[in-house]
């Protein structure tokens, strides 16, 4: 394994504008958590225009606050009146490190400020001719895909059926929503009709009680099962109810939700309620703090891997480049543009012998058609207001 290198810095750049664009892409299938169902993806690129080169990244929130508190039209009005002009209120010239800084007075917000960070570093990276992959140090050329499977509408057969379809398409592992009353039986199921060699794990998604004596009983019969890990069963900040069942269960827990930055993953890891860290850029405030869970967790011999929130090309690009690095053990959210799209806003990306090639174009390697940009609705802040 080579080392991983010192992210090299890179010249700022001088923001003309910022441009919020429109995304509203129907899923190719309803996907539903025990937070909720959806159908489609309402959410924000983030265009970040310099004389050089334009820079892209994805605000990966859903349309209403059910993962965390950020929801789109908030991301869109924290970035329109308050983020954006704090960026670029004190002289222009920015580096992707400068987001991080400029922006640290402003609680929360980290899909916002995050989708700012990639698109100041992807507007560097693009006019120094490199690409994001081999800036952050990437260690392989292609990553292994998982696939995040909703709960299904039509239960347990169509549970079955889904994944023997991305089975078939190579996809290297499988990791079913379970919320409570669709856990243990569905599992148990899924297991027998993919045999044990199929990696399996499951996401509560935060949607079980550890004072629910039910909910406790159907989450240790999913630990009997083989499971690669069990991801975020409980809510946000227990992260002790975390570590109290984790020392029980032979299963590792992952957590998602409850990793807000490096300092959360620290304590997590160290308190015993993470064995495994799910990183999401967005989720975490950007690529820098990924970089330095992704550190904190290497550190302490703690595996992690690259999360997904249903990302277009744009997040997905990022999203790949990251999940490239060192200390990314399992595969991940980072399933082709098909799972999720009829038709994806960049170039696609594609699924070959269950992994997705990692982009090493400059930049993070896709830029949305033109023709796309043109329909949807955009909304632009100037520097000189
Ligand atoms: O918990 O990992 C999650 C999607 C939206 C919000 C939360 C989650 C997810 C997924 C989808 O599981 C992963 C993907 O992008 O394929
Ligand atoms: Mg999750």
């Amino acid at each position: 394994m080579n080392p991983t290198p010192a992210i090299v810095p890179l010249a700022a750049v001088t923001i003309d504008a910022v441009e919020l664009v429109r995304v509203d892409l129907p899923l190719v299938r309803p996907f539903t958590t025990s937070f909720g169902r959806q159908t489609r993806r309402e959410t924000l690129l983030v265009r970040v225009r310099t004389p050089e080169a334009d820079g892209w990244g994805e605000i990966v929130t859903p349309a209403a606050p059910v993962y965390s508190e950020e929801f789109t039209a908030g991301a869109a009005l924290v970035l329109r009146d308050h983020l954006v002009p704090w960026l670029l209120a004190p002289g222009s010239e920015v580096t992707a490190e400068d987001v991080g800084t400029r922006l640290a007075r402003a609680h929360g917000h980290r899909m916002a400020k995050a989708a700012l960070e990639v698109a100041v570093m992807d507007a560097q990276l693009r006019t120094a001719g490199v690409a994001l992959a081999d800036h952050l140090g990437a260690v392989v050329d292609r990553v292994p895909a998982g696939v995040s499977v909703g709960i299904p509408d039509g239960g347990i057969p169509e549970l079955l059926e889904q994944v023997a379809g991305y089975l078939d398409e190579g996809y290297l592992r499988v990791k079913a929503k379970v919320q409570p009353g669709f856990d243990v039986a569905p599992m148990t199921a899924l297991r027998e009709h993919v045999g044990t060699g199929v990696a399996l794990q499951v996401d509560g998604n935060a949607g079980y009680h550890p004072d629910d004596p039910a909910h406790v009983r159907a989450l240790d019969g999913l630990d009997e099962l083989g499971l690669v890990m069990i991801e975020q069963p409980f809510g946000t900040d227990r992260i002790r109810d975390h570590a109290r069942h984790a020392a029980r269960w032979r299963t590792p827990v992952c957590l998602d939700e409850s990793i807000h930055d490096a300092t959360r993953a620290r304590d997590a890891v160290e308190s015993g309620a993470a064995g495994i860290v799910n990183i999401k850029l967005g989720r975490v405030g950007g690529l820098l703090e990924s970089v330095r869970i992704r550190d904190t967790c290497r550190a302490r011999g703690v595996p992690v891997w690259c999360g997904g929130m249903l990302e277009t090309g744009v997040g997905r690009a990022a999203n790949v480049a990251l999940a490239a690095l060192d200390g990314f053990r399992f595969p991940g959210d980072t399933s082709a543009s098909n799972r999720y799209w009829a038709e994806d806003v960049t170039e696609p990306f594609v699924l070959e012998g269950g992994y997705v090639a990692v982009p090493r174009s400059p930049g993070i390697g896709r830029t949305p058609r033109e023709t796309w940009v043109a329909e949807a609705a955009i909304e632009r802040i100037d520097r000189h207001r």
